[in-house]
């Protein structure tokens, strides 16, 4: 059985490398029939088929329509395994404004983001990609979210996010403001003054909530300071999960 799961991680692997969107589809749905998990067969089946794109294109063996074809394949499957992946019914909701920045249409890490927030039962506004800098902010002041989630996957597009990070810090100086996408380090992240940076999707939940419970030690200890409230309160249920 454990060499079918991985027979099956690998199929799909295989089928993004191929850009081959039925197969895609087709070992997708015999992942779930197998009982693979799909969080599974997304990390260890569809990412590991889009890095091995990545590479290829590195080393000129693909180009552009190529690496759209796989793109398309990618999400081919993502659509099928996406809505199986279990949500948490967690009683508070984190609100987070998400998008890939201005000028930037790579959308796959983002996406992926997104996934982990909407599977923690976060209420979740996606504002798609090449998003223009003004509309995070709006966005945020319109929902009153309690994050901004942003994306940048080249490096010219990343110094947008810092033009974001300021123009919602005047807005609001309490949004706090997630980065992330290949071009993004914890340095850069700390240089432009965002509030928090994940590698992966893998961390970005984690990301969150420790970005929150920052903000929450730093009221404690600054309570005149003239930061205002965040749309949540602490949330009391995760205290096995950072925060309290
Ligand atoms: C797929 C892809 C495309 C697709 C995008 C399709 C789509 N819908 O996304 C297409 C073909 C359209 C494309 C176009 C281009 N691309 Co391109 N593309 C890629 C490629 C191969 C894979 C990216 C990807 O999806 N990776 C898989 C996902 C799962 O990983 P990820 O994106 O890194 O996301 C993870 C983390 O970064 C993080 N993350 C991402 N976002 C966020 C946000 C937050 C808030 C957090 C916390 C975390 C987080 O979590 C994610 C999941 O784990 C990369 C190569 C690479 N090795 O990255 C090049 C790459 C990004 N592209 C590149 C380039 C140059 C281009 C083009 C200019 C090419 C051209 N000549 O036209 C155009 C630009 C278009 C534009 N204006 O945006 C360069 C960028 C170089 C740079 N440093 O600036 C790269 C690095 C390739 C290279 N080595 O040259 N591309």
């Amino acid at each position: 059985m454990v060499s079918k799961h991985t027979d099956i991680l690998t199929a799909l692997k295989q089928a993004v490398i191929k850009f081959n969107e039925k197969d895609c589809r087709d070992i997708a749905k015999m992942a779930l029939d197998h009982g693979i998990d799909p969080r599974t067969a997304v990390d260890h089946g569809l990412i590991p088929g889009m890095e091995k794109v990545g590479m290829l294109f590195d080393t000129n063996e693909y180009f552009v329509p190529e690496v759209l074809l796989s793109t398309d394949a990618f999400y081919a499957a993502l659509e099928i395994l996406s809505p199986h992946i279990p949500k948490n019914d967690m009683k508070s909701r984190i609100s987070v404004v998400i998008g890939s920045i201005l000028g930037d249409v790579h959308d796959i890490g983002k996406n992926l983001v997104k996934i982990m927030f909407d599977i923690e039962g976060w209420e979740v506004h996606d504002l798609g990609r090449n998003v223009p800098f003004e509309k995070f902010v709006e966005k945020h002041l319109e929902v009153k979210s309690d994050v901004i989630a942003i994306s940048a996957m080249m490096t010219t597009t990343m110094m947008g996010m810092k033009k974001v990070v300021a123009m919602a810090k005047k807005e609001n100086p309490d949004c706090l403001i997630m980065i992330g996408g290949a071009s993004v380090t914890k340095e850069i992240a700390d240089v432009f003054g965002a509030d928090g940076y994940a590698a992966s999707h893998t961390e970005a939940v984690s990301g969150v909530l420790n970005m929150i419970e920052q903000y929450h030690a730093f009221k404690q200890n600054f309570p005149c300071s003239n930061r205002h409230k965040l749309k949540s309160p602490p949330l009391p249920n995760h205290k096995n999960r950072l925060l309290d």
